[in-house]
């Protein structure tokens, strides 16, 4: 049961370190909540660099809590579950008492005219202090009327918020370009927040949903600093989102050895192999489920029970690209050109001998070497692009996964 529930009166000049002692939250339960944002962000985080969990303790506790405004439109409220359903209840408690959430519909206590008085008083209090989280996509066709709080519609609501806020967080696919709701036909012409809001600081936590660590190092760290962590071209922080899953991945040793599963169930797919073939989206997907598992329990994440990767931090592929469509992989690396390091015996051919025999150092041996991984077919010899059968669901389309680009 979370004690400290939004919509509380909150005292905006009160340090982190003030409050949780107040609170009567244990140095240990604070220290390792810092130990495992130090994992999540070992890099580019202004809070987490070149510091220890005890200096990054120290500095967290100096920051004021931040005003916290949530805003909900269209989605699942995954984004709000990633957040507090952690498998350690203290955590999702801490969590709360590191912000001030002033406004939230799904955990505030309030309905109603109370509800709106809430959001109403912390605007008025904290204009142009608070940060504004939205979790959802924006309908925009005919005027917004697909959504609406408290007689106004979702689109009023989120223009009025923003403009008195200090930064924006577009927490999830869906707030950062649109998500589920925006998938073709897109019904309501569901949008992000990016394509409403202008003249703030915006942030894209993308993610279906996003790593719950992502969106508190970056309210700690512009709690401590008032500086957001640097972002790339699609307005992700770059600490969280610049490494592609594939990297890391517990399968990509099965990639390399192009040891691959090729139906749902197969003996492949029960050892555990590599899920490219059934569309797996890792290789062109940035962000770091690979290494940052959900709900603080290993190995819950989408490849890890099993389910291909869809791609849900990158705006061109979940929502647009089907969920099993195999996608050519851009940029690929050596490792990724290499020959399979087991290959099925009785299957070398001269000619594919000879070729493959170049391989070391001739581009057109990685390339060959490369199609045969990519292939749809175990042990296929063919050439390149004539590869049949054990298509993956939905993959019927796809021979440009032959040749990576
Ligand atoms: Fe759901 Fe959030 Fe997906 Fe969307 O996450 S997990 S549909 S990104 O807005 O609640
Ligand atoms: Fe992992 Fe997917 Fe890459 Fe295979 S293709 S190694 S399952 S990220
Ligand atoms: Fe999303 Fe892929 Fe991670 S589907 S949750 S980016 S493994």
């Amino acid at each position: 049961m979370l004690t400290e529930m939004p919509n509380k009166t909150t005292r905006t000049d009160e340090t982190i370190g003030e409050h949780i002692a107040r609170a009567g939250v244990s140095r240990r339960d604070f220290l390792m909540f810092c130990t495992k944002l130090m994992a999540a962000a070992p890099i580019g985080l202004g809070l987490t660099q070149h510091a220890n969990a005890s200096q990054v303790a120290r500095e967290t506790a100096k920051a004021r809590r931040l005003p916290v405004i949530w805003l909900h439109f269209q989605d699942c409220t995954g984004c709000t579950e990633t957040l507090l359903r952690t498998s350690n209840p203290d955590l999702g408690e801490l969590i709360l008492h590191l912000i001030s959430l002033d406004y939230h519909e799904t955990l505030m206590a309030a309905a109603g005219t109370a509800a709106e008085d809430a959001l109403r008083t912390s605007m008025t209090q904290n204009a142009g202090k608070y940060v504004l989280v939205v979790e959802g996509s924006i309908p925009r066709k005919d005027g917004g009327i697909y959504m609406k709080i408290a007689g106004r519609p979702a689109i009023s609501v989120l223009e009025e918020t923003a403009a008195q806020a200090a930064a924006v967080i577009a927490i999830g696919s869906c707030a950062s370009w649109g998500g589920v709701a925006s998938a073709d036909p897109n019904p309501t012409g569901a949008v992000g927040v990016g394509a409403i809001v202008t003249g703030k600081p915006i942030v894209n936590i993308p993610g279906c949903p996003p790593n719950p660590y992502t969106l508190l190092g970056t309210v700690l760290q512009y709690a401590r600093t008032g500086s957001l962590p640097a972002l790339d071209a699609e307005g992700r922080p770059r600490f969280a989102y610049d490494r592609d899953i594939h990297q890391h991945c517990p399968r990509r040793a099965h990639f390399d050895a192009g040891r691959f599963a090729r139906e749902f169930g197969d003996e492949g797919h029960r050892q555990g192999w590599c899920l490219y073939h059934l569309g797996c989206k890792g290789p062109e997907t940035h962000a770091g489920c690979s290494t940052r598992h959900f709900n603080e329990m290993p190995d819950v994440w989408p490849i890890g029970i099993g389910a291909p990767c869809i791609g849900c931090t990158e705006q061109k592929l979940a929502f647009r690209v089907p969920l099993f469509h195999v996608i050519p992989i851009h940029d690929a690396k050596p490792g990724e050109l290499y020959a399979p390091v087991q290959w099925p015996q009785g299957k070398w051919s001269a000619p594919s001998a000879g070729v493959a025999g170049l391989a070391a150092g001739a581009l057109l041996g990685a390339g060959y070497a490369a199609s045969r991984k990519f292939s749809k077919t175990p042990g296929d010899d063919s050439a390149p692009g004539a590869a049949t059968g054990n298509k993956a669901p939905g993959a019927e389309a796809d021979n440009q996964a032959e040749k990576p680009e």
